[in-house]
Order: structure tokens, then sequence, then C-alpha cells
């Protein structure tokens, strides 16, 4: 059986990972938080994990507290997480931390040829071309979690690459879907945070409300699978059966379907080939009876558009559309601005910032913060 790690390990992939991890028996190397001190230490304790990382440094001793008596070995901050990336006798990572704090550890894993199940999106729209390079250099796998990559993934199976035409990357639509900006203009979070098919946490729930998570997700599947942006049709589908599908040179189109639920994509990265029983929900096409498909309405979701002009200019230019959403999303969060500002400061700083070289993680680390502060001066 396998042994893995997790990184972001009490949020809505990892514990759904770690209930995989218990159905199938998949032992457990290291765990991390963000901040959750109470979660992390049952789960070490549970899954005998040998270490454990809380990324919030001022929650260390209160960790060390929980776990003293054990043989956990505990750890914090980035150097922490990057530990762990590099433990030797793990053959999984999976990153499914929130935001670009998830790089470092990316690249490290990569660094010591450790294979990753890559549930942070963020890590490849901002450093795909270091991410990619690496991986490849260091014969490192990239397995996909986010489910519309993951049904990719699996319709590429048995199949050439060169004979692509396209893929269809399928959106639910998110929360939105229909409505014009007017009608957009006083949401609040709640209504926000509230996603017809998926159960998620904040960050991600506010990127599907805007689409951000589709452009996101778009650029994401540029680098995992080497495509042009001409090559990736954007389809809505407000069911979320079709997780997306390939279009090969023949005219075939293979699809993936299946119930609206993270366990199998996440499932699937950690026990790639195999198929094995994952839970209880089956998908029936005849309770559905009908599937809808539609174009996405890219007036009133301009994150969407910005995401597209972002990876057709290149270079720093999705480094800088995803700093200035996550500040932008965080100040929404804070109810510093309105729902319709994110779309609008992700736009101004693609138009404001000019694009720079990324040839090392610093170069994204730059332009991140270049995007983030271009965010907060505009408030
Ligand atoms: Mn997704």
């Amino acid at each position: 059986m396998k042994t893995i790690s997790v990184l972001g390990s009490t949020g809505s992939i990892g514990t759904q990972a770690l209930d995989i991890a218990r159905l199938h028996k998949i032992r457990i190397k290291a765990l991390s938080a963000n901040s959750n001190v109470e979660l992390l230490a049952e789960q070490a304790r549970e899954f005998n994990a040998e270490y454990v990382c809380i990324y919030d440094k001022s929650k260390y001793k209160e960790l060390k507290d929980n776990l003293s008596g054990t043989d956990v070995k505990v750890l914090c901050s980035m150097e922490g997480l990057c530990e762990i990336a590099m433990l030797d006798g793990v053959d999984i990572l999976l990153n499914s931390v929130v935001g670009m704090v998830g790089l470092k550890p990316t690249l490290t894993a990569i660094d010591k040829g450790v294979d990753i199940a890559l549930a942070n999106k963020e890590t490849l729209v901002a450093g795909g071309k270091l991410v990619i390079k690496k991986a490849i250099e260091n014969g490192v796998k990239i397995f996909p979690v986010d489910s519309e990559h993951s049904a990719i993934f699996q319709c590429l199976q048995g199949n050439e690459m060169n004979e692509i035409n396209k893929i269809i990357l399928t959106a639910s639509g998110g929360p939105f879907f229909g409505k014009t900006k007017r009608e957009l203009e006083n949401v609040s979070i709640e209504q926000a945070l509230k996603h017809p098919n998926w159960s998620m946490g904040n960050k991600i729930t506010i990127d599907s409300a805007t689409l951000m998570n589709k452009g996101l997700e778009f650029i994401e599947a540029m680098w995992l699978f080497d495509l042009k942006p001409e090559q990736i049709e954007i389809v809505v589908h407000r069911e979320s059966v079709v997780h997306s599908a390939v279009e090969y040179k023949d005219g075939s189109v293979i699809a993936q379907m299946g119930v609206p639920d993270m366990k199998l994509p996440i499932q699937y990265a950690l026990l790639y080939p195999k198929r094995i029983y994952c839970n209880e929900k089956a998908l029936s096409l005849t309770d559905y009876g009908t599937l809808s498909f539609s174009k996405p309405d890219y007036e009133t979701f301009d994150c969407l558009r910005a995401c597209i002009k972002a990876i057709t200019i290149g270079n720093s230019m999705p480094a800088v559309v995803n700093g200035a959403n996550e500040q932008a999303v965080e100040l929404f969060l804070h109810e510093k601005i309105s729902f319709l500002q994110i779309g609008e400061l992700v736009t101004s700083a693609l138009e404001s910032i000019k694009p720079d070289d990324i040839k090392c993680l610093e170069d994204v680390i730059k332009a991140d913060k270049i995007a983030r502060e271009y965010v907060l001066s505009k408030i």
C-alpha cells in the first residue's frame, strides 16, 4: 500500500483524502494545516503521522502541547511545509493548500523527486512554467485532483496527446449563472458562498461565483496537458455531471461523468491507475433526465476573460491575475469591497501591470506581491 503526505489536511480536499486513506489503508507520513490545531492533532493521532506542520507560527506551541507525549514531530511555517515536501519514503505528496503558499512546497517535492497529487491550482497558474519544466527534468508525475482536470486525465488514458483536437472544460456557472452585472451589484458574502453543486472552502467558492475559478482552471489545463489557449473550450454545464471531455482528431469526444463529488478525483490521483470502490454515491442518468450545455457569459464574468487574456500574454501575467484575485477575494470576505469589484480589480491589475519574465520562484513571488499591492492601493 502507498504512503502519502497531505498538505492542507484539515480543508475540504484534505479531509476527504483522509477518508480515502482510512477506507483503503493508505499510510500517512505527514500532515499540515493552516491554523486548525484541534483537527490536525486529532488526524495525526488517528493516522499515526510521523510529522505535522502548522503554517500559522503563532499556533506552534498549542500544537506542540496538544501532541506532547506522542512521537509526532511538530513543525511550523513555510520551512515546515518544505521539510514535509522532501521527506523520504513518500509515494505521493497531496498538495491541497489554498493559494500561492503551495508553490514552494510543490517545487521542493519536485526537486526531491516525489510525485504530486495537485489540488493547489494557484501553484500551476502562477508558477506553471517553473513547475512543469522542473517536473519533466526530474521525471516527477503530477496527478490532477481538480475534478475537471482529473476528468481530462481520465479521458486521455490509452490515447495519444498528439491526436487531440481540443478539450472541453465544463463549468457549473456558479450561483450567479444567467445574472447580469446590474443584478450582481448588491451580492452578499452569504449569497456568493452558496454553490449549487459543490461544497468547498471559502476561497474557491467565491472564485466559482466570479468564474475566476474557471479562468484559473483554463490556465491549469494549459500547463498540465501542454495545450494552446485555442485548444480549450469552456462550456457551461449546470448539472456538473460531465466533468470535462476531450475531442480527438477523428471527431470522437470522450467525456468523464459522475456525481459531483471530489472523492473520486482525489482517489484516482492517489491510487492511479487503480479503479476500486470509492463511495456509495452512484450516477443515475435517468434521475437527471436532461443535461444542459451553453456558452459562458464573458461580459458579466470579467475574471474569466482576464485569465484567458493573462495566459495569452504569458510571462508573469497569470501570477498577476492570480495574486490580484487572492487579495480581492480576501477583501470581499472581510466586507471591504463589493462582489463586482473583484472582477474590476483583477481586470485593472491585468491592464496596468507590465509583464515580467519568470525565471525562478522569486520572480513569481514578486509578480504576486506587485499584484496584491496594486489591489490594496486601489481601495
Ligand atoms: Mn474544478
